[in-house]
């Protein structure tokens, strides 16, 4: 549908957010801070057993968690989206998952579907709701095994279990304006299977590149990554507040406010006048609250988009 690519590219500045068990450790394993690696891939990084790793979710409840106050942010932040994490590399959702009880529903003490609360607050302030979504799984025993580069293949159960998940993602929560795999390499068969099944379920659903194979229908940037030059497809550039992690990490150095509000705001002008997306990242912490430091900033920006009649 053009007008739905139309209305994907015009959001220009949206919001991602990592949160997951990974929030719950904010970088720190077994007493020590983990500093290879970003942080919401500490189960990797740390070389934390799979079984010893999901019992996070045992400890995982996020009560300071409230998605009305987090759509109210970004709209407040300017932003026209939120893209959330529904699974990351290690498996873990946070939606009620049809296929495992490795899930936010099932395994924690919250019990809550934090995707779907989260896509209904964001309805309600007229923001478009996207699904960052894991192609590899640490937890998953059928998946290809932890690897330091995460780009292995797909195996043909793996490829299966993914597809259930994005079926259940894309029946129950109603319109996802974008679905953005990560990592793992599909085979051509599985992009194109993959791209078949989102746009059956969801024709205006826009699809990102990193599903593989030239089956995307924006283009990607690389992490933290400006291109200076003009793309002739739509393109989206993925932004951490610091190039270490996106998850959080609770011992974070932090520069001055005002010196990042003016590197993320140059960042934003510099995609948006090229025509891209901005997608900025917020890590909240285990127990569901925003980073002070990270609201701070989106409101520093939201307010000079106001004041300068963008927003
Ligand atoms: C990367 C992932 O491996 C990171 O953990 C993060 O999610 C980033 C946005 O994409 O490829």
């Amino acid at each position: 549908d053009p007008d739905a690519l139309q209305q994907w590219k015009d959001q220009k500045y949206s919001m991602f957010i990592h949160f997951g068990i990974y929030s719950q450790l904010g970088g720190v394993w077994d007493g020590k801070n983990i500093d290879r690696g970003l942080s919401e891939q500490i189960q990797a990084h740390a070389g934390i057993y799979s079984d010893t790793y999901a019992a996070v979710a045992d400890d995982f409840n996020p009560t300071k968690w409230n998605p009305d106050s987090i759509a109210l942010l970004a709209k407040n932040a300017g932003m026209k989206s939120i893209v959330i994490t529904s699974k990351h590399h290690d498996g873990f959702c946070m939606f009620d998952a049809s296929n495992t009880d490795f899930d936010i529903v099932d395994a924690t003490p919250y019990k809550r579907d934090i995707v779907k609360e989260l896509a209904n607050a964001c309805r309600a302030q007229g923001l478009k709701f996207g699904l960052y979504f894991s192609l590899i799984d640490w937890h998953y025993p059928q998946a290809s095994p932890i690897s330091s580069h995460n780009s292995d293949y797909i195996t043909p159960e793996h490829h299966q279990y993914n597809m259930q998940q994005v079926t259940d993602l894309l029946t129950h929560y109603g319109p996802i304006s974008e679905l953005w795999f990560d990592m793992g390499s599909m085979s051509k068969q599985q992009s194109i299977e993959m791209r078949a099944l989102v746009h059956r379920l969801q024709p205006n659903c826009m699809i990102g590149s990193r599903i593989g194979n030239n089956r995307g229908d924006f283009d990607v940037m690389g992490d933290n990554q400006e291109p200076d030059y003009i793309i002739g497809v739509p393109w989206q550039s993925p932004a951490s507040f610091f190039d270490e992690t996106w998850g959080y990490r609770s011992w974070q150095v932090r520069t001055g406010k005002q010196e990042k509000f003016k590197e993320k705001l140059t960042s934003l002008i510099r995609v948006a006048s090229r025509g891209g997306n901005y997608l900025l990242n917020i890590g909240p912490k285990g127990d569901g609250s925003v980073v002070d430091y990270e609201r701070d900033v989106l409101l520093m920006i939201g307010d000079w988009l106001k004041n300068n009649g963008e927003a």
